[in-house]
């Protein structure tokens, strides 16, 4: 298979400067005309390659001549080529797609009545022949005609500039976009819709128009997103001075979506659970998460649109600078800590694993067979993380410098991230050229750090950085990488590191730090706030883990130091299963018992204290140990939540029952989010003691529900009991909203995860259910996807079934929607972590796999790398 390389990159031959496109809507056949005027660049060149895929050809024209096929132009399988050697010209192209057969969900479909685009990577060939690549730049205008009246609205990207109404049998939309703009930021939305309108007035005086589309009924499910919006646009001005450009900004939420959101200029689509939220449908969570995606859209407005990536290599560009301008945006807007665990378990659980997997690739790939298999964890993640650390080293202040130094050197232009990093540091006149090696190397860096006495009085902490070959690249250099820490006495009094900003910079492969204090009464609390992505390795005692616990000054350490006791306690056992020790659960019920007190005595907010009662999950502490049995550690793992949840059975009920009393009318803000937080974690906790009192405490809840954080929060704790209250739930749930897609999701993944020992049986069925279907990627991601991520004991069951199960799927999925399969892939991809059993029964599969004729580019790339 073809793969691309970073470094052979060649500007275009050619720009197209304006484009008119015109489409007439069916949804069997839609007619595509371009017209464009293209400009030669290269004086040398004779020959103009669009890129085309899955297209009818009807006829081309260069300015008033009809061209030939073969004298004037050749097909290609992935284009056409045009000899031409003129330095301008009109190019006219018409040809036909086919939407409703295209259940891809890239380029135009129709689904569910309606028509829409999505063309980020490479998804515009699949409308017309075209130089689909980010670095040509062109004024798009649109004409959409449609022959239904039912299709209330034909939107594209920019100012409405006309719009006929229906006559005739038809009616016409022209849409001009004033910003030159690359092919994948195109987008074409035609059908009914209910539509939310709202106003903004930006810091300069200008009103914006607001729309939000959403299918009929749903209307009452769009004001947060709209709020969202609304917050997300005074906080880019207030926090880097950006004002939105066009007069109109629209949101259309469709079920039929490949990912959660896309930035087409001045016209958004989403999928539906990223914009629907209403106190009796959705959850804090999804509340949380509408706000953040309809955020991370706008901002990319800035970061993204009007600063565009050079080429597709560079995707961290405008991704990884996006994901950490929202993240900031989400931590000013709810709370700093409980934002920030959140990104940084997924780092743990999903970047570290694909990192240390065959897919393993630095932020900025040099590598690509398939560009939609690079919209990953670690672009957009380690992406955030790396822009996170040159906030962290230039500060505040020096890093808005940079930023307005990047807009104003690039905006209207397609560059690259060393762009960015210059931008960076020539506006603060540093050094970066060491920190950008973050973008080439891939892999996590391990950072052990040990700690030894200097003397009878002094104590040197010493850091190295350990950087192991990845599949890709066998040498590895050291990097730049800030690590927040503080140092407690054996009282709990902070030492002095005479570190700035508590930040250790290491600038090479070891460094040293020397305390005045003696070794033996030294605690550190390491890589505070998640300051680099890397790994800590630091032998901690669990009395050390309790001081950071009791003294840390900030919560972030006091959440870290009860997750690696957890860890540590998890590890013992999944040893002593391994028969190392046999007294393992006496010493597991002691070492509870001083974890519990410490927490007990814990003065901190219920958020805070949410996040220190949660165990960390079984995913992330796959990167903990080495060939693990995944079964082995899911039963490790419960032990010890049962053995916490036995110890803090009063302390929870008493939470629990104080946080229940007397709730008010559901609202989406702090007190009350932090406060169900609380209290849903100790429903949770408490559903895995022996105590008979929680089950008609779970019951309770659910029926006096009022908001679904309480519902669902109830729901998750029976699943915990496994008794027969969990399966009356389901179905009094489904029962109530069972026509509503986005919260049918919740039930379908409720149901994958369940530990019935028949699951695959049971997928079968609900596979059937009258809400399920392949061609939507938020069911399979909901049924399919949560099996094969997070139901252990089914996925990884001993004879193989449920590994066989998903290839299965995976099968069928790819001929529908390779992106999908792709990304369902994932689970089957990691098996080198797991012990040799496992790696066995999986190879088996994905050799199956492997040999399936005409699997899509998408699969094939990962399973070849993961085969190797
Ligand atoms: N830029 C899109 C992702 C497109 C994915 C294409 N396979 C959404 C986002 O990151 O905002
Ligand atoms: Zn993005």
């Amino acid at each position: 298979l073809l793969s691309k390389k970073r470094r052979d990159y060649t500007p275009p031959s050619h720009t197209i400067e304006t484009v008119d496109l015109r489409f007439e809507l069916s949804p069997q056949e839609t007619k595509v005309t371009a017209v464009s005027t293209i400009k030669r660049i290269d004086t040398q060149s004779s020959v103009l390659f669009l890129d085309g895929k899955d297209l009818c050809l009807q006829s081309i024209k260069i300015d008033d001549q009809i061209l030939t096929e073969n004298d004037d132009y050749k097909m290609l399988d992935n284009g056409l080529e045009l000899y031409t050697s003129l330095a301008t010209f009109t190019l006219t192209v018409v040809n036909t797609i086919k939407p409703i057969e295209n259940t891809s969900l890239e380029g135009l479909y129709y689904s569910n009545n309606a028509y829409c685009s999505q063309c980020e990577a490479e998804g515009f060939r699949k409308i017309t022949y075209f130089l689909d690549r980010p670095d040509v730049l062109a004024i798009f205008t649109v004409s959409i005609v449609s022959t239904a009246e039912a299709d209330t609205y034909l939107l594209s990207n920019g100012n409405l500039i006309t719009d006929t109404g229906f006559e005739n049998g038809e009616r016409t939309c022209v849409w001009e976009d004033p910003f030159p703009k690359p092919s994948y930021l195109f987008a074409l939305v035609a059908g009914h819709f209910d539509k939310l309108v709202d106003e903004f007035t930006t810091q300069s005086g200008k009103k914006i128009a607001l729309e939000l589309f959403v299918d009929e009924g749903r209307l009452g499910q769009g004001q947060h997103a709209l709020d969202s919006l609304k917050k997300a646009m005074s906080w880019d001005e207030q926090n880097y001075g950006l004002e939105y450009d066009l007069d109109i900004y629209m949101i259309v939420a469709v079920d039929f979506f490949n990912m959660g959101a896309m930035e087409n200029k001045g016209l958004n689509v989403f999928n539906s659970k990223f914009v629907l939220a209403d106190a009796h449908t959705a959850t804090d969570e999804d509340y949380f998460n509408v706000e953040a995606v309809i955020a991370h859209e706008y901002f990319h407005n800035w970061t993204g649109n009007r600063v565009t990536c050079r080429d597709w290599f560079q995707l961290s560009l405008k991704e990884g600078l996006t994901v950490f301008r929202d993240q900031q945006f989400s931590a000013d807007m709810y709370s700093d800590l409980v934002t920030r665990i959140s990104h940084v378990n997924v780092m743990r659980e999903n970047q570290f694993a694909e990192d240390a997997g065959p897919m393993s690739h630095p932020i900025r790939p040099d590598e690509v067979v398939e560009m939609s298999n690079f919209y990953t964890v670690t672009v957009y993640n380690k992406g955030a993380e790396v822009i996170r650390m040159l906030h962290t080293l230039l500060g505040k202040a020096g890093f808005r410098k940079g930023m307005d130094e990047y807009f104003a050197r690039h905006d209207g232009q397609a560059v690259t991230c060393d762009d960015f990093v210059n931008a960076m540091q020539d506006a603060n006149g540093a050094d970066l050229s060491h920190f950008k090696r973050w973008y080439s190397q891939s892999g996590t860096p391990r950072v052990r750090v040990e700690q030894a006495s200097t003397g009878d009085s002094q104590t040197t902490l010493s850091f190295t950085q350990i950087n192991t070959p990845t599949r890709t690249q066998a040498q590895k250099q050291d990097l730049y990488v800030p690590i927040k820490l503080e140092c407690f006495d054996k009282n709990g009094h902070k030492v002095d590191t005479r570190l700035k900003n508590d930040t250790l910079v290491m600038n090479s492969a070891s460094t040293a730090l020397v305390l005045d204090v003696p070794n033996e009464q030294i605690t550190p609390s390491l890589l505070q706030d998640f300051s680099a992505p890397v790994l800590i390795e630091y032998d901690y005692t669990l009395s050390q883990l309790l001081i950071i616990i009791e003294f840390a000054g900030n919560d972030y350490a006091k959440w870290e130091a009860s997750h690696n006791a957890y860890i540590m306690l998890i590890k013992e056992i999944y040893n002593a299963a391994n028969g190392a020790n046999n007294n393992a659960d006496m010493q597991l019920r002691q070492d509870i018992e001083k974890l519990a007190t410490a927490i007990k005595n814990l003065t901190v907010a219920p958020e805070v204290l949410a996040q220190i009662l949660s165990v960390p999950s079984a995913e992330s502490l796959y990167s903990q140990i080495e060939k693990v049995d995944p079964i082995m550690l899911y039963h490790a793992r419960h032990k010890v939540v049962v053995q916490l949840s036995n110890t803090l059975h009063h302390f929870c009920i008493r939470h629990y029952l104080r946080l229940s009393q007397n709730p008010r009318p559901y609202a989406y803000e702090k007190q009350q989010v932090n406060n169900r937080s609380l209290k849903n974690t100790c429903l949770h906790l408490l559903a895995h003691s022996s105590a008979e009192t929680v089950a008609p405490l779970i019951a309770l809840q659910y029926k006096n529900a009022h908001n679904m954080s309480d519902r669902l929060g109830a729901l998750k704790a029976a699943q915990v009991t496994q008794d027969d209250t969990f399966d009356s739930l389901m179905i009094a749930f489904e029962e109530q909203f069972g026509d509503d897609a986005v919260v049918m999701d919740k039930w379908f993944a409720m149901q994958a995860k369940s530990s019935k020992t028949d699951i695959l049986a049971h997928l079968d069925l609900l596979q059937a259910h009258q809400q399920y279907s392949i061609k939507n990627p938020n069911k399979v991601r909901s049924l399919i996807g949560s099996f094969a991520f997070y139901n252990t004991l089914g996925f990884h069951q001993i004879d193989g079934s449920g590994y066989k199960y998903l290839t299965d799927y995976l099968i069928t999925l790819d001929k529908v929607n390779p992106q999908i399969a792709s990304r369902l892939m994932t689970p089957l991809m990691q098996f080198s972590r797991y012990a040799s059993t496992n790696q066995v029964l999986i190879k088996a599969q994905l050799n199956r796999l492997y040999g399936v004729k005409g699997l899509s580019k998408d699969l094939f790339e990962k399973i070849s790398k993961a085969l190797i």
